[in-house]
């Protein structure tokens, strides 16, 4: 039996250098699609930031992604304590830190296992980012390296432990995040295997394996996984992507999973898309995670 659901609007663009990604949920609200689409919700929560400047020095926009994730990380703790699921829909994907952090807040000692679909590894640290963006970060930190203001919103030290933690899609990474996974013996399936073995049956795979471990299973979806000819309204375009309908069509009824607890989708930049092409993606994408 499926669960009533939130959705968790979070705009928020902070924590990526191309700003544009906390205007993605007020474009899903007011498109065409909406009247529809909030009938698959109990309740709908708005979390905005104020007006972010051009230039974000990276120590300041850590102390804005981690001022956000706070609300974000209670909102989503407060949503599971009341017995609804929470949809999350960013923002940048920084916002992975608000959400998972409430989930592992609210399940305490129940192990949380969570599928982290991305053309990036988001597993950076401020010593091997170049571009010490903030969203490049998230997996690290979720996995217990990072700044101390982005771990200390969970009192569990790692939020995720790397052994329920698996990253599919990667396609562009640079050593120092990709050697982090590789010692912490994170599972990974590289976008190589997936053209071959195909979506659907990898995250089957996936799902299986933390269904056996873990109390509780989430998925993180950053937009960019997809191919940008198909999803071109992402922050960083990385070409050669899945196939937006494979993945729709794995993910479909998620929500209804028995172990599931959450799920974000992130990275929409509605500046960025083309033809609604990423807009029409994120409906169906939702109509679909929410019906069995
Ligand atoms: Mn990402």
């Amino acid at each position: 039996m499926s669960r009533p659901l939130t959705l968790i609007l979070a705009a928020f663009g902070g924590g990526a250098p191309n700003h544009g990604a906390e205007d993605g949920p007020a474009v899903v609200e007011h498109s065409q699609y909406w009247p529809k689409l909030q009938h698959a919700f109990d309740k709908i929560h708005h979390l905005h930031t104020k007006k972010l400047p051009a230039h974000l020095a990276p120590v300041r926009a850590t102390h804005l992604v981690a001022q956000f994730d706070t609300l974000l990380r209670d909102t989503v703790h407060n949503t599971l304590h009341e017995g609804n699921l929470p949809l999350i829909l960013g923002g940048d994907h920084t916002i992975a830190m608000g959400t998972w952090s409430g989930v592992v807040e609210t399940l305490g000692d129940e192990a949380l296992g969570l599928i982290w679909i991305d053309a990036h590894m988001d597993a950076h640290t401020r010593h091997t980012s170049l571009s010490q963006a903030v969203h490049g970060m998230p997996v690290a930190v979720l996995l217990g390296q990072g700044e101390s203001d982005l771990l200390g919103l969970s009192h569990h030290k790692p939020m995720v432990a790397p052994t329920h933690f698996i990253l599919m899609g990667a396609r562009s990474y640079e050593p120092g995040e990709a050697q982090l996974l590789n010692d912490l013996g994170v599972k990974v399936y590289f976008d190589a295997e997936i053209k071959s073995r195909g979506f659907e049956t990898c995250f089957q795979e996936a799902l299986h394996a933390l269904e056996k471990t873990c109390a509780r299973v989430g998925v993180s979806l950053d937009l960019d996984a997809i191919d940008p000819t198909e999803i071109p309204g992402v922050g960083s375009r990385t070409p050669n992507g899945l196939h937006a309908e494979e993945v729709k069509k794995a993910l479909h009824g998620f929500l209804c999973h028995p172990k599931s607890v959450a799920m974000e989708i992130a990275e929409y930049n509605p500046h960025k898309d083309e033809k609604e092409k990423t807009l029409k993606f994120i409906v169906e994408l939702i109509e679909g995670v929410t019906h069995p």
